[in-house]
């Protein structure tokens, strides 16, 4: 089942993949995420820049092989719905997705994201900024405000699960005054 939350997050991650805001999702806008990911982390490895621009163009292939519904080539909201009737068919892009985004934030490679390299990367992705410090607080931040890459890396996961509720990543989807 899904959930109000998942529908909230159904609606915000099509806006947020359609980052050129035409109404459609298209190669075009997973070129500019990944353009404005990378320069949100001036320090990243190469590797690491690579590994996130493949993982947004596994991520455009992966829509269109399945939610392409007219086969024009891009991907509107009606299609984009059906995203949640078979989540699990996304498992293993979203999962190379959150593992890439994570380690971007990870430039020093000590295995913490900082807050100033996760509010950049989630800036860039579209984010609004409250809701981006609500999420990070959300995760419990350790000693020197940080957190695990591994943590974000779940919660990037869990977030594309539509059945998911009551997850940190709800504090991206409306007032993130709670
Ligand atoms: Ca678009
Ligand atoms: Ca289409
Ligand atoms: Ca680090």
């Amino acid at each position: 089942m899904t959930t109000p939350h998942a529908l909230d997050r159904v609606r915000l991650v099509f806006e947020l993949f359609d980052a050129d805001g035409n109404g459609h999702i298209e190669p075009a806008d997973f070129v500019l995420m990944g353009n404005r990911a990378v320069a949100a982390v001036p320090g990243a490895q190469d590797s690491a820049t690579a590994r996130l621009l493949d993982a947004f163009q596994q991520y455009w292939k992966t829509l269109e092989s399945e939610l392409d519904a007219d086969l024009d080539g891009r991907i509107s909201f009606e299609e984009f719905q059906a995203v949640v009737l078979s989540p699990e068919r996304f498992d293993a892009t979203v999962d190379e997705f959150a593992e890439a985004l994570a380690g971007l934030g990870d430039p020093d490679g000590d295995g913490f994201v900082d807050r100033p390299e996760f509010l950049a990367l989630m800036t860039a992705i579209g984010f609004e900024h409250a809701n981006i410090e609500a999420l990070f607080d959300a995760f419990e931040p350790v000693e020197g405000d940080r957190i695990p890459v591994a943590t974000w890396a779940d919660g990037i996961r869990d977030y594309y699960r539509p059945e998911k509720a009551g997850i940190p990543g709800d504090h991206l989807t409306g007032a993130a005054a709670e």
